[in-house]
């Protein structure tokens, strides 16, 4: 376990989770045996003592197994990486830095961050590589999430500003969610939603989203809009404003500009909503009714993600959904606006220090003179870059072709998360230095890394966050640093100074706030620059005390001197109706839709989209240590509508093959039901160290945005075949196996268990001898419960060592094997009962009705059998009836979009019978 700063008596800290913008105020109790207890901060404004499921697991997720300790250097004649000091990696980085630096210049060398840094951290890579490096070669993981809707509010208001907050959402009479599977991606926001729908129950919630997914579950309509047309469908809306005179007339003129060039595109496209209804692939009543519901609304909160933002017309979707709230006047008060919701915990914060490979730092811009002049001068730095630096993808590209021949990456693993993700493989293995700073040992990126560092996770850093809403939170420690783990700003700091380069001399992450807040009010005056001052102002935070950093509460931006008359700092933007572009004005822009650069066609006849899943978090490093996340979803999969599997040949339950171009994968096919026709989904999360081959980023095409450089992750066409084997297989085990070559593996992290499905293609000729062996058993008297039947080639076996179970091994040559969920569930048990020992061969309790089935309520461990049996034996009719008789979806609600669902099902199958 990880050691926590241990307390005399139970001590809580107030800090902020990790994982989504929404960015939940979570308290870590640090009791006296120095274990830890996750609640919600009851005294945070984003959650009110709320958690989802994520953020309640946290505590399962900051133990020491799979962290990296220490730093590591490659051994160039092993190839392995080896432990190493602080002293030689630092030299080994800046070294290789600089002599790449005179070699080539600055433009030679990347840094490739992340929206999990902190402000701290993100404003000292900024600062190292634009003013010192005089590069702007330093690009983030937000390119690959939030870059087009930074893009959009840059065209719109003048620069990248979120107009609302998370109150409007209750405030409004009707939310859209535009490609934002928010119940499982921000699900303290749909909780808040879902709760003030049920005292307003007039207010209405639209789904945009081509899948039927757990968020429609709530909504009063659902557009299965076809992925890609969002333009055409805000297009589509913004004439029929027009047409139907519910325009702010008053507002358009006073404070907007370019409003005639919008609707004459938006003619040209979308005149017509029976054609828009066409391209778009919904029922054009649906398509009015939405409309018309738009229209009629005052208070609308059009909030999207990355069903907006992942596309190669990305920021065009976001001036589209912006325009029609210009013209609507519908922006700067309560209850109404675009909203951007953010992914990454600081994905806001990277922003605002300038993170982007065409970004400054506290909202100036690299073309800019003056501003680059402003900030030089503050940092009193060397230099300044003077262009823009490459951004994610081209930056990869360069690395291949070995125009950027260092890279720095930090806090991200792109190897899993860029489109064609072999290309990254490609181009890290032929890179001159690559150095990773990562918390975890094994990822896929680290299997390049020349020089490894290893950084301080969540609990042990120090610093702060900002959410979708503009609030800065504190991140505190509750936890000593592990082995010698350093603060990535520290490291950062570090390898400046090797570098010979002054200004990274500080104490403490206090002093680096209050240099970033400080540039943030630096020139920053409408009187002294003539020109429209910058919203992004934190004059209200330069000059605190240590102590008052340590005690800051989470504030909205832009916060003030003035901050004692309105200590929440600043709740909504554009009150005023005053925008940042030179007049002053918002920008409507013309959308002109396009169609996607590659299209399906015979050879990759369907469409690939990637997204998340509820209980996992990215790459999985973190949430993948939590037994309790990883039961909802054991394994990837590829959902896809059952007739689309029977034309590729494919089943649900067996595993196929997803190919592009650029890449391929393997995972088991499911219908979820809420595919269309002529597209998959694949989630995100699998990687080379969960599955042997469930890497979905290599199947991506990398086609970006023009204007953001946003990645079109939710597009790919490709082609779903067969992958073949003569034998599957799940393995549960006390200890990690060596498999050893096997044509399809996947493992997870279970409760005491190591879970593994396996398939393979090589007939196993002695059964018991290949099992022993997995297991490492050599003594003939082993207790070793066996079945075989040859004919059939079904083999199972169980070990038992003390009553316990130690693993078992389950093999078929289909698919259908027993359910896991028992079988998991007895590894919890220190001694099996005889029951138990009668079950195990069959793989399911002699007892009907104790296979709980997979894990719906991850929270209180209700699996869907008990849900949907206990439904239909009580008669159950709403989800409240469904938590009072199981708990289920009685503590972080999260899973009550999957209960409605069951519920929905199971009431409908009865009446059926
Ligand atoms: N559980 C969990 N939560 C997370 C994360 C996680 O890894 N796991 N990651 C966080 C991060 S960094 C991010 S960025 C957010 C992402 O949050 P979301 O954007 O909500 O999540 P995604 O699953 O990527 O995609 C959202 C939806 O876009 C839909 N979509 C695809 N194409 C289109 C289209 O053309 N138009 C429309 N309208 N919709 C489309 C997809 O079907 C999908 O349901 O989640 C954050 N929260
Ligand atoms: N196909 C497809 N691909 C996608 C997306 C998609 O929808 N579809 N979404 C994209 C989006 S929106 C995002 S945000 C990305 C996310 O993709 P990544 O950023 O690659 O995913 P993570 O797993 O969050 O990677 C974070 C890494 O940082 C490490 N880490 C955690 N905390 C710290 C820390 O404090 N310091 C350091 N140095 N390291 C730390 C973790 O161990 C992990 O290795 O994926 C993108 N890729
Ligand atoms: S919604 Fe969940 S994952 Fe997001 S910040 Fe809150 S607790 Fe964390
Ligand atoms: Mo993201």
């Amino acid at each position: 376990m990880n050691i926590p700063i241990i307390p005399e008596t139970a001590s809580s800290v107030r800090t902020t989770c990790p994982y989504c913008g929404v960015g939940c105020g979570v308290r870590a109790t640090v009791h006296a045996d120095g274990t830890t207890e996750i609640s919600g901060d009851t005294q945070h404004p984003a959650n009110a003592g709320r958690l989802c499921v994520k953020g309640s697991a946290l505590d399962e997720t900051i133990g020491l197994d799979g962290r990296l300790l220490y730093p590591h250097m490659r051994d160039s004649s092993t190839s392995n990486l080896q432990r190493t000091s602080w002293n030689q990696a630092l030299d080994t980085v800046a070294q290789g830095f600089s002599d790449i630096i005179k070699r080539h210049g600055p433009d030679a060398v990347a840094f490739y961050v992340s929206g999990q840094l902190l402000t701290e951290d993100y404003y000292i890579a900024n600062k190292l590589m634009k003013g010192y490096i005089g590069s702007a070669n330093i690009d983030t993981n937000s390119r690959l999430c939030m870059s087009s809707a930074v893009a959009g509010h840059k065209r719109a208001f003048g620069a990248d500003l979120m107009p609302v907050c998370y109150e409007d959402l209750e405030l409004a009479d009707l939310v859209v969610l535009i490609g934002s599977n928010t119940a499982w991606c921000h699900p303290v926001l749909f909780q808040r939603i879902a709760k003030i729908r049920e005292t307003r129950p007039a207010m209405k919630l639209v789904v945009i989203d081509p899948r039927r997914t757990a968020t429609c579950e709530l909504a009063d309509l659902h557009l299965p809009v076809k992925a890609g047309t969002d333009v055409w469908l805000f297009n589509g809306l913004l004439h029929y404003l027009s047409q139907h005179g519910k325009t702010d007339a008053a507002f358009v003129a006073a404070h907007t500009n370019g409003l005639d060039e919008a609707l004459a595109a938006a003619a040209a496209s979308s005149a017509d909503p029976l054609t828009v209804a066409k391209i778009c692939k919904v029922n054009v009543r649906d398509l009015l009714a939405f409309y018309d519901l738009f229209a009629s609304t005052e208070k609308v909160v059009s909030a999207f993600s990355q069903g907006v933002n992942q596309s190669s017309a990305g920021t065009d979707k976001v001036n589209s959904i912006i325009n029609c709230h210009l013209l609507s006047g519908r922006i700067g008060r309560p209850g109404m606006g675009p909203f951007s919701i953010t992914g990454q915990p600081n994905a806001m914060g990277g922003r605002e220090v300038g993170g982007l490979a065409n970004m400054l730092a506290a909202h100036m811009d690299l073309d800019n003179p003056a501003h680059r002049q402003t900030v030089q001068t503050f940092w009193n730095a060397p230099r300044i870059a003077d262009k823009p630096g490459l951004k994610a993808v081209d930056l990869f590209q360069a690395i291949e072709q070995g125009k950027v021949k260092a890279v720095w990456i930090m806090a991200t693993n792109p190897v899993v998360s860029l489109p064609d993700a072999d290309q990254v493989q490609r181009a890290l293995a032929r890179c001159e230095l690559v150095v990773v700073s990562d918390i975890t040992e094994k990822t896929d990126t680290n299997d390049y890394a020349h020089v490894l560092l290893p950084a301080l996770g969540w609990g042990e850093k120090d610093g702060t966050v900002t959410n979708s809403e503009r609030r800065i939170s504190r991140q505190r420690p509750f936890l000593s640093p592990p082995g010698e783990a350093r603060a990535d700003w520290q490291i950062l700091c570090s390898v400046a100074q090797r570098m010979g380069f002054d200004g990274f001399r500080y104490q403490s992450v206090h002093e680096i706030f209050d240099e970033h807040a400080r540039l943030t009010a630096h020139d920053n005056a409408a009187e002294n620059t003539g020109r429209q001052p910058r919203l992004l102002n934190l004059s209200g935070l330069c000059g605190m005390s240590k102590t008052q950093f340590n005690a800051m509460q989470p504030v909205q931006w832009p916060v003030m001197p003035a901050a004692h008359d309105e200590p929440q700092g600043t709740q909504r933007l554009f009150t005023d109706h005053h925008f940042v572009h030179p007049d002053g004005k918002a920008r409507f822009i013309p959308t002109a839709p396009r169609t996607p650069k590659n299209m399906p066609d015979q050879d990759y006849p369907l469409s690939l989209n990637t997204g998340r899943v509820r209980d996992q978090w990215h790459t999985m490093t973190r949430s993948g240590k939590s037994p309790k996340l990883n039961n909802h979803i054991t394994e990837s999969f590829i959902d896809m509508h059952p007739q689309d599997a029977l034309l590729c040949g494919v089943r649900e339950g067996s595993l196929a093959r997803v190919s592009s171009p650029w890449g391929a994968m393997v995972a088991r096919v499911q219908h979820g039901g809420g595919i269309p026709r002529g597209s998959i989904f694949v989630p995100i999360h699998w990687n080379n160290q969960s599955a042997s081959d469930a890497r979905i980023g290599a199947v991506v095409n990398p086609v970006v945005d023009p204007i953001s450089g946003e990645p079109e992750f939710k597009h790919t066409p490709v082609r779903v075949e067969e992958f073949p084997v003569s034998w599957h297989g799940f393995i549960l085990s006390r200890h990690d196996l060596a498999l050893g070559e096997i044509a399809h593996w996947g493992r997870i992290q279970g409760r005491a268990l190591t879970h593994y499905e396996v398939a393979g293609r090589n007939q196993i000729s002695h059964h018991g001898q290949w099992a022993r062996q997995l297991f490492g058993i050599h003594d003939p008297d082993a207790d070793w419960l066996e079945y075989e039947d040859k004919t059939a080639a079904i083999y199972r076996a169980v070990h038992i060592r003390d009553d316990r179970i130690e693993s078992c091994l389950f093999l078929s040559p289909r698919p259908d094997l027993p359910s896991r969920t028992w079988l998991a569930s007895l590894f919890a048990k220190d001694m099996l009962e005889e029951a138990d020992r009668v079950g195990l061969l069959i793989g399911q309790p002699i007892e009907k009705g104790i296979d709980t089935g997979s894990t719906i309520c991850s929270c209180f461990g209700v699996g869907r059998n008990t849900i949907c049996d206990t439904i239909r034996q009580q008669n159950i009719t709403s989800v409240a009836q469904v938590t009072s008789c199981l708990k289920a979806g009685g503590n972080c609600g999260s899973c009550v979009p999957e209960i409605k669902k069951l519920l929905e099902l199971t009431m409908a199958a009865t009446e059926e019978n």
